[in-house]
């Protein structure tokens, strides 16, 4: 059954649009690219059957033309001691690429028979490509979200849906990708949550433009395009969804949000109570940036009495530094990250499902699903989702509950124009200002002038800007503070 939703894949993200018909080569498939969108995904459905065929040893996909010109692509399988895909298996490839995408299932199904593939086994698939436009794809691999929505299902059997939780999730598409796969796996989540998907890119709605997660975050408004009932919660994804907030209405239509500092301590919290149900050592860390409510960063460290480290802004130093823990939870306030757990982490938690106390198995068998359904290589809005579904189910938390956690301080970002952006250098992962000179001291005089004042200023790395952030005690004070920081910048 969960194969459903690899076939729905396949015909709606990947739908087979040519009746041209295509053979597996010598160098594979290789044509005009954009006939090779459905025969692309079919191969990695292959690869799979074959690398359970081949008892679970790794199958090569290799996206690429070699010397044909540019608007040519093609793709080949490489069988697991690095030689061409056997020959017998060429007509199933061809096959497989030119079924009808109503017949694909059947003739799935037929396949897996004829090679007797135990479908059971883990499956092993390597990608590569070449520098070509076409093969840049955002690897959809086969079995990721079977692999997310799977676990998913299996811990909310575990555990029972009460409190203030609801299975009703509203979210904000932002006219992008993330809503769409949303959209296909919607059908395989069966009771367990019942999505109210807006912003699918229909009607006109433009990629990012007045919704979605960056939006939401930084205009600190509810998008347009999603009905909204009060206290409902709703998550905003961004447009090529690897960026989630949530937020919701109160009943006098204000907005309170839940941003990627809200998330990372309930993910923290969370993981930190299985692993002590588990009576596992292990050392869980947060990773931060400056842009993280400074109420974040005391509640994580004085009443979770969980290590926080501070970064500079993007992923990959978030990410390097999660390393570090044995559990690293690492999010911007804007809604990108994940968490990652060390190969010692999984071995312990997986010790301790097999060989614990009654109790401590059950815990450990919950988290290793939890870590089953989190996207450890990079953070992934829909991965993300069910991470924090799972968390505010098994607490029995609505978003009332989740927002009493810690108070956020009013915040406002502001970004100047200067003629160079680059003349402003920072120090201490972003927090302290080293050139201009006098920038840094003239920033320290304005914060003194408010109580819980903090404020930095960096270049953005991709827009031509200089970014400003300020928090204080009341918004008005925060705006203020941020109005009076860039005009210190200008
Ligand atoms: C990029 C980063 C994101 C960061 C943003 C900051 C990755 C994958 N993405 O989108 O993490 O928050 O830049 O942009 O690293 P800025 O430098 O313009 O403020
Ligand atoms: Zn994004």
């Amino acid at each position: 059954s969960s194969l459903r939703v690899v076939y729905a894949f396949a015909r709606e993200m990947h739908p087979k649009t040519s009746e041209v018909f295509i053979q597996y080569g010598t160098a594979g498939f290789r044509t005009k690219a954009n006939l090779l969108e459905h025969v692309v995904y079919r191969m990695g459905l292959l690869a799979v059957i074959r690398s359970r065929v081949k008892n679970g040893r790794t199958i090569g996909i290799m996206i690429t033309a070699s010397h044909n010109l540019e608007p040519d692509n093609g793709v080949k399988l490489i069988d697991p001691d690095g030689e061409m895909l056997e020959q017998s298996w060429e007509e199933i490839a061809t096959r497989l690429a030119n079924v009808s995408d109503n017949d694909l299932e059947s003739t799935t199904e037929q396949i897996i028979k004829e090679v007797n593939a135990d479908m059971a086994l883990k499956a092993s698939v390597f990608i590569g490509m070449d520098t070509r436009n076409t093969s840049i794809i955002k690897c959809y691999i086969i079995g990721y979200y079977e692999k997310i929505v799977g676990a998913f299902k299996n811990i909310r059997q575990k555990l029972p849906v009460g409190g203030e939780y609801t299975t009703t999730l509203y979210v904000d598409g932002a006219n992008g990708v993330g809503g769409k796969k949303l959209n296909i796996i919607k059908k395989s989540l069966g009771d367990e949550l019942d999505l109210v998907l807006y912003n699918l890119g229909g009607n006109g709605g433009k990629l990012n433009l007045n919704c979605g997660a960056d939006y939401v975050k930084v205009s600190q408004q509810p998008p347009v395009g999603v009905e909204h009932k009060p206290w409902q919660r709703v998550a905003s994804l961004d447009g090529d969804g690897d960026r989630i907030v949530y937020y919701y209405l109160d009943d006098k239509n204000n907005m309170h949000l839940l941003d990627g500092d809200r998330i990372a301590t309930l993910l923290a919290s969370y993981i930190t109570q299985l692993l002590s149900a588990c009576g596992a050592q292990l050392r869980l860390g947060l990773v931060q940036t400056a842009y993280a409510n400074g109420a974040s960063t005391q509640y994580i460290t004085q009443q979770l009495k969980v290590p926080v480290t501070c970064v500079k802004t993007g992923v990959k130093h978030l990410h390097h530094a999660a390393q570090e823990y044995d559990v690293g939870v690492y999010f911007e306030a804007n809604g990108h990250g994940t968490v990652l757990y060390s190969a010692n982490a999984k071995t312990i938690i997986a010790k301790i499902a097999e060989e614990g106390e009654v109790e401590q198995r059950k815990a450990a068998a919950l988290l290793l699903q939890y870590i089953d359904m989190t996207n450890e290589t990079v953070g992934d809005a829909l991965s993300d989702l069910f991470l924090v579904e799972t968390a505010l189910c098994a607490r029995g938390q609505g978003v009332r509950q989740w927002m009493e956690a810690y108070t956020d301080l009013p915040c406002r970002q502001l970004k100047v124009t200067v003629q160079d952006r680059n003349a402003i250098s920072t120090t201490d992962a972003e927090r302290v200002c080293t050139s201009p000179e006098g920038l840094q001291t003239r920033i320290e005089e304005l914060v003194d002038g408010y109580s819980s004042g903090r404020a930095f200023v960096r270049p953005s790395g991709t827009e031509d800007v200089v970014r400003v952030y300020a928090e204080a005690d009341t918004q008005q004070s925060a705006d203020k503070l941020a109005a009076e920081v860039a005009q210190a910048v200008f």
